[in-house]
């Protein structure tokens, strides 16, 4: 076991084997400029801060063989599961299925759907395909992390108010102890994120805790 001692709002204790590091939609289509993020009018260069925090946790994860977890969010080709609301969302004028200069803007196999090569999965790790904000919503996520045991998970990814958020509070009510890694994770919306942190935290950590990338390598570094 591990205790992150200055975790917030108090100390988190983990047990690394049965701890899963999840990526959240670190995909080209919110990350780069063209994909889904821009379309919605955002300013895509606000996310790149947390890429080098969660490679590095990437890095120390793999060092150690321990469980890692990617999920991108996207759509089948016929949009058989994108609900209508969805579709209509954003206003702009692109939309989920339209043809980009990723390609097809959230669609499952386009260039826009992958993974950032620098955070792309290895072989062995799970990767989930989710149709919605959370990565529970229709997808075998929660099978996946039972059959290998999975009791805690430390979230990153983007954004921080959407997938990350919605993925934590679902995740929090199937029971696992979740932490939010607190530079790992971006929004478009700087203020959002910090609001995100606070609500996490709140209320005797009412959705889980946070921490720094920092925090986390050290305590991992020093374990044995
Ligand atoms: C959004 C996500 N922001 N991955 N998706 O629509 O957070």
């Amino acid at each position: 076991m591990i205790t992150l001692a200055a975790a917030q709002p108090y100390p988190y204790t983990f047990p690394p084997v049965r701890t899963a590091l999840v990526l959240i939609d670190f995909q080209r289509d919110f990350l780069e400029p063209g994909g889904f993020g821009a379309a919605l009018g955002n300013d895509v260069s606000t996310l790149a801060p947390s890429l080098a925090p969660a490679q590095a946790l990437l890095a120390a994860w793999r060092q150690r063989g321990l469980t890692v977890l990617h999920t991108r969010e996207g759509h089948a080709p016929d949009l058989r599961d994108c609900p209508p609301s969805k579709l209509i969302r954003g206003g702009g004028p692109l939309t989920i299925g339209d043809l980009g200069p990723l390609g097809r803007i959230l669609i499952q196999g386009e260039p826009g759907h992958a993974i950032i090569p620098a955070l792309a999965p290895h072989p062995g790790e799970i990767v989930i395909d989710k149709p919605g904000k959370g990565m529970f919503h229709r997808t075998t996520v929660d099978q996946e992390l039972r059959h290998r045991g999975i009791t805690h998970l430390m979230f990153t990814g983007v954004t921080t108010e959407v997938c990350v958020q919605t993925s934590m509070r679902e995740a929090n009510d199937r029971g696992y102890e979740c932490l939010l890694v607190e530079d790992a994770t971006d929004s478009y919306f700087p203020a959002f994120k910090a609001a995100t942190l606070a609500m996490i935290r709140a209320q005797g950590g009412i959705v889980g805790w946070t921490a720094s990338s920092t925090l986390i390598l050290e305590a991992l570094a020093h374990a044995h």
